[in-house]
């Protein structure tokens, strides 16, 4: 179940951090503030951390998907294919729903940080741990309902629930000790 539950959501993991060690530069929101006087999105959120995030959990998505024309069990366990077999297309469009969409929770969430007069990196428990899981959710329940709802079952869900904030704050102590991130949640 462990297995299953992260390697569905692998491509959804990997971009957050990698997002962390590769962004920077240019905000997304350009500076802009909106009537409130508060930035849209913040400092936080740029270009560069986008698309290397959206860039690698592309990769390892199709990483995954070229394991499974080969094998389709690991550590003996059966493995969930990403919508067909092979590289399909629809296969594809699911990997890019979850890696965006993992990266758009996350924006979406800084967005409502920022109307909250949080300013960026000020941590909101729950919401940033979970933030990024819910925009994949959604993503990958738009481009493909069948089979979102045949993988994501209720007990796939329960278990992301409770290992991501885990798995998150695990590595993001990291990437504050290594220095990407500059608070360690
Ligand atoms: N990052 C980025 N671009 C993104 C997402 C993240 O450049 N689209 C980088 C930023 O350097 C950011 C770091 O990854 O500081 C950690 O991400 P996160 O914790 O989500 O951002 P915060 O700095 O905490 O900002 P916010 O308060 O808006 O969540
Ligand atoms: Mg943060
Ligand atoms: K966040």
């Amino acid at each position: 179940m462990l297995i299953i539950a992260v390697w569905l959501m692998l491509p959804a993991y990997i971009p957050s951090p990698l997002a962390a060690v590769f962004g920077g530069g240019k905000p997304i929101d350009g500076g802009r503030t909106m009537s409130d006087g508060r930035r849209i999105l913040g400092d936080g959120k740029t270009y560069r951390g986008l698309l290397a995030g959206l860039f690698f959990g592309m990769v390892v998505g199709l990483l995954q998907m070229y394991y499974l024309s080969k094998r389709t069990t690991l550590f003996s366990v059966e493995l969930p294919s990403f919508a067909g077999n092979g590289m399909s297309a629809s296969a594809i469009i699911v990997i890019f729903a979850l890696a965006f969409g993992s990266l758009f929770g996350d924006m979406f969430m800084s967005f409502f940080k920022r109307r909250l007069g949080l300013k960026r990196g000020a941590p909101l428990p729950v919401v940033d741990q979970l933030d990024f899981v819910f925009g994949a959710w959604l993503l990958t329940y738009i481009a493909s309902p069948a089979w979102f709802t045949a993988n994501f079952t209720i007990p796939i869900i329960i278990v992301l629930l409770v290992l991501t904030p885990v798995l998150h704050l695990g590595t993001n102590i990291i990437g504050y000790f290594i220095g990407v991130k500059n608070e360690p949640w």
